[in-house]
């Protein structure tokens, strides 16, 4: 927990993992410490005060967890979103993990040498497969988001997934018309629009092969650089 009281969540300067939970914090209005580690000594440090050595970590009065997922389903319940009875839940369940699933396969893809090379394959092929799945499964909710009436951290997740796309693979987003419009429906809530729009957010979406992966739309300054703790740092 931070000296202020609020939660803390800990993670590097990349959007990666902790981003979901940075906007589920940012568009519920709940104020929290966004600490961001850059360097190997301060990594290391907080590393070795963490069971399983991985970030995103998050603290409260009441908890101290990893496991970006798990973070997000408490948050999710504090706030009310997660449905009560066990088939809600089990539906809402469904819908954050196949989310979760094609995000994974994304991240993985960038460490591919076709990342760079050839990522038509891989966007014509399976990331197509994945979103004709992710689309009749938003499709099946009939409003404005993945579950129930209201906002979730299923579309706090999607955005963040979708986003990576928007900024990466925007034409085969584009087949996509109603994973677009929801994109498009995320960025324009005003909490998180105005955190896109304030520099707040990191502009690196997380390492691949190639190094990190810079938002294309983000402003970057001569002699901007992404300070992280695994290399010097990298002019952006
Ligand atoms: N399943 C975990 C994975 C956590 C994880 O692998 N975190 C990476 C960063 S995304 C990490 O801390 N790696 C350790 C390192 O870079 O030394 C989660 O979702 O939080």
């Amino acid at each position: 927990m931070s000296d202020s009281g609020h939660p803390t969540l800990t993670y590097f300067d990349i959007r990666g993992r902790a981003e979901g939970i940075r906007l589920l914090f940012t568009d519920q209005g709940i104020p929290f410490m966004d600490r961001r580690i850059r360097s190997a000594d301060s990594w290391q440090a907080v590393k070795r005060s963490l069971p399983l050595r991985v970030l995103p970590h998050y603290s409260d009065p009441r908890l101290s967890i990893t496991q970006s997922h798990a973070i997000m389903s408490y948050l999710g319940a504090s706030t009310g979103m997660v449905p009560a009875d066990p088939v809600g839940a089990a539906v809402y369940d469904e819908a954050y993990h196949a989310v979760a699933e094609v995000q994974e396969q994304l991240w993985q893809f960038a460490w591919q040498p076709e990342y760079q090379s050839h990522p038509e394959g891989f966007a014509n092929g399976a990331l197509t497969r994945y979103l004709i799945g992710l689309e009749r499964l938003y499709l099946g909710n009939p409003g404005a988001f993945w579950i129930g009436e209201r906002v979730s951290t299923v579309d706090y997740l999607a955005f963040v997934l979708l986003d990576e796309l928007r900024a990466f693979f925007p034409a085969t987003l584009a087949q996509f018309e109603t994973l677009q419009a929801f994109h498009l429906q995320m960025a324009a809530r005003p909490r998180i629009s105005a955190y896109i729009g304030s520099r707040k957010q990191p502009v690196v979406f997380g390492m691949s092969l190639n190094g990190p992966k810079v938002d294309p739309a983000a402003v970057i300054n001569p002699g901007d650089v992404f300070e992280n703790p695994w290399r010097e740092p990298i002019p952006l």
